[in-house]
């Protein structure tokens, strides 16, 4: 089967008391593990894997790589192979070395972010557990958000200069991982440039998402929840909790997600997202944004980006 879905994201944050703070307290999401370097390992009441979001001590902040879950052990021998076909180094990792994985693979993606593919990762369970589970479990902290559901990432994109990353991941994204292209966003004179695109293994509307800027880096991570009271509800606990918030809930155009962005304590962006938006079907055709009509995709009812949204984020190696 291949890529089954998004497994965690490694962010680097500068302090860590902060970060669990925000991550665990505010955000809602269970701290399962420290290990002895000082990473702290987390994941969301409704995840079954150890964990999905991985903070590792820094003093830069950014993303360390970002982990996608395969089918069986097997598909990592295909997908290596059809990586390294494509003119791309791969690394095999050893059992443990992607903490409580198995062994994986590792590779720089066209666009310059570090990504692993694994197949087993040490299983803990759901909170509420698969006999008779509540819907939700008792004791949610904060925003209580559901599972790490998509990670947007930057990539240099001059075409002046004929340099767009965006294309040149998408291809692969597509090509070589079989994601399927659910949305786009094409500029330029000809409307030939892809700017911006979102992809999915799954049949939501993106489980990854690359947005063109002068260099690459993390835009955010997006953390799910069920519906939009619940966005709303998450950003009064960000207020509570004086995160510096973004972007106040709204609507996007693009994949149709309610939404909210707001700061990690040490810069890193997030983004609370709920609704299935659509289903990305197979055949489901993809859905062009043009450049005008760029600020509705991702703003649909101001329909106007601002330059704090688009330009500022963290590092993405
Ligand atoms: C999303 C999303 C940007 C667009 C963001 C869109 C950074 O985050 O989840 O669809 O321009
Ligand atoms: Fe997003």
């Amino acid at each position: 089967m291949g890529v089954m879905r998004i497994g965690h994201i490694n962010i680097r944050v500068l302090d860590m008391d902060a970060a669990l703070h925000h991550y665990g307290k505010v955000l809602g999401l269970q701290q399962s593990d420290t290990d002895a370097v000082g990473n702290a390992y987390l994941k969301g009441w409704d995840e079954w894997d150890k964990y999905s979001v991985m903070l590792t001590p820094a003093d830069r902040a950014g993303m360390n790589h970002i982990a996608y879950k395969v089918e069986n052990d097997a598909d990592l021998d295909v997908l290596g192979k059809r990586i390294r076909d494509y003119g791309i180094d791969v690394e095999e990792v050893s059992p443990g070395e992607l903490a409580y994985c198995g062994r994986a693979i590792r590779f720089w993606l066209p666009s310059g972010h570090l990504m692993y593919l694994y197949a087993a990762k040490e299983f803990v369970g759901k909170a509420v557990g698969t006999t008779n589970p509540d819907p939700w479990p008792d004791g949610l902290q904060g925003a209580g958000v559901h599972w790490l559901d998509h990670a947007l990432l930057m990539c240099e994109l001059d075409p002046e200069k004929g340099v767009n990353k965006v294309a040149e991941v998408t291809t692969f994204m597509q090509e070589v991982l079989e994601f399927k292209l659910t949305e786009q966003v094409m500029v330029g004179p000809d409307a030939d440039v892809q700017a911006a695109t979102w992809l999915a293994r799954t049949s939501t509307p993106h489980d990854i998402a690359f947005v063109g800027g002068p260099v690459m880096g993390l835009h955010h991570c997006a953390f799910f929840l069920d519906e939009w009271a619940d966005v709303l509800k998450a950003a009064d606990v960000l207020a509570k909790n004086k995160v510096k918030i973004d972007v106040t809930p709204q609507r996007h155009g693009i994949t149709r997600g309610t939404t909210s962005y707001f700061f990690d304590p040490s810069g890193n962006r997030n983004e609370t997202f709920a609704g299935l938006g659509y289903l990305g079907q197979p055949d489901m055709p993809v859905i062009t944004w043009t450049e005008e009509n760029l600020g509705s995709g991702i703003f649909y009812h101001t329909g106007e980006l601002n330059e704090a949204f688009t330009e500022v984020y963290t590092e993405g190696a």
